[in-house]
């Protein structure tokens, strides 16, 4: 807590953000909830700070009128941040009310529906100055990046549609190609794309990876990938349901398994090449 109090000594914000990564860690056996900290951490702002205090992020989005409740903080957006937190900055500093904003949820009123941006190239990529300047360029740092949003699968156990919606929005593959260009000309190489589902769309998928085996890119991924659904080899998800009719065979091995996987991160997590995706 003494990062938190230090930040807000040096800073003397106009307005606090708190981004909330995690309701709890969704192990079925012995589920830990992890608001309890973050609740101390905004008890923390306020007591040192008369600054609104603006919660966001993934673990909030996904109950965000009752998180925001339980935090206490003065507002709260749920999914993507990058249109209405600006919105919101902006009317604070001209002391204008925040109420009807896309996506924006106040202590006792009803919220506005949200808004997706559809184009994701239209979205400013991550500046990559404020990457923490110790962990850049380390092996043992991981850059995440995210070539799309949204996931259709609608696993029963999944939060994502309540986070990023269940169409999925793209990066072009060049805007992906020459952001992970940029990274490497700045010592970066190890890639965590933090994609829901690297393979969906498979035609998507396969285009970015040709484009970064193409280029020569010596690049270190990690990605999150439905599993390889075809008669050879597979894993499981819950997303069994979803699978397409002329599967029958595939469908009926996976869903005696649904229940048992959904401890686990969603999707699966591969360090294979691009070489298998393509
Ligand atoms: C990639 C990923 C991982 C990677 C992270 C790799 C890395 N280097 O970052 C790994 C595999 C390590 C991981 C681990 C875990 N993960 Co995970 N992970 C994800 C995933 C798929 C994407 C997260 C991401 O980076 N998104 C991209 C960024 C750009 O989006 P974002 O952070 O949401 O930010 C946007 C908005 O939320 C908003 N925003 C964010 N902050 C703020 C702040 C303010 C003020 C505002 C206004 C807006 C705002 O604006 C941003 C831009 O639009 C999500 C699923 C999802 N769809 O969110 C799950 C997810 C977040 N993970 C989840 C979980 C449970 C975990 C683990 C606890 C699993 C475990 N048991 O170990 C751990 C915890 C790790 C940790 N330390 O927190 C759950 C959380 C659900 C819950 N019940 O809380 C999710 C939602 C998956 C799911 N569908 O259920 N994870
Ligand atoms: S578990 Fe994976 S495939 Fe299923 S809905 Fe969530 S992100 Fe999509």
């Amino acid at each position: 807590m003494s990062a938190v109090r230090d930040s807000i000594g040096d800073l003397c914000p106009e307005v606090i953000g708190i981004s909330v990564r995690n309701i709890d860690d969704q192990v079925m056996e012995s589920p830990q909830f992890l608001l309890p900290p973050v609740r101390e951490v905004v008890a923390t702002c306020r007591r040192m700070s008369g600054a609104p205090i603006v919660l966001g992020g993934a673990g909030y989005s996904i109950f965000p009128e009752s998180a925001l409740r339980y935090l206490g903080a003065n507002m709260g957006i749920r999914g993507e941040g990058e249109t209405t937190f600006p919105a919101v900055l902006e009317r604070v500093a001209r002391r204008a009310p925040v109420s009807g904003l896309p996506g924006l949820y106040l202590p006792g009123q009803p919220p506005t529906g949200r808004s997706f941006v559809t184009n994701l190239d239209d979205l400013p990529l991550p500046d990559a100055r404020l990457f923490v300047p110790s962990l850049s360029g380390s092996v043992d740092f991981w850059v995440p990046v995210q070539s799309r949003r949204g996931c259709p699968m609608d696993c029963s156990f999944c939060s994502t549609s309540a986070i990023e919606g269940r169409s999925i929005r793209r990066h072009s593959p060049d805007t992906i190609k020459e952001w992970l260009e940029h990274l490497l000309a700045s010592g970066s190489h190890n890639f965590h794309f933090v994609d829901n589902t690297f393979n969906l769309s498979p035609a998507y998928a396969k285009e970015l990876c040709r484009k970064i085996l193409e280029r020569g890119l010596d690049i270190k991924p990690v990605v999150h990938h439905l599993p390889q659904v075809d008669r050879s080899r597979f894993g499981a998800t819950d997303g069994a349901r979803r699978l397409p009719r002329d599967q029958p065979r595939v469908r009926k091995r996976l869903r005696p398994h649904a229940g048992k996987l959904q401890q686990e991160v969603p999707g699966r997590r591969s360090e294979n090449s691009f070489e298998d995706v393509c």
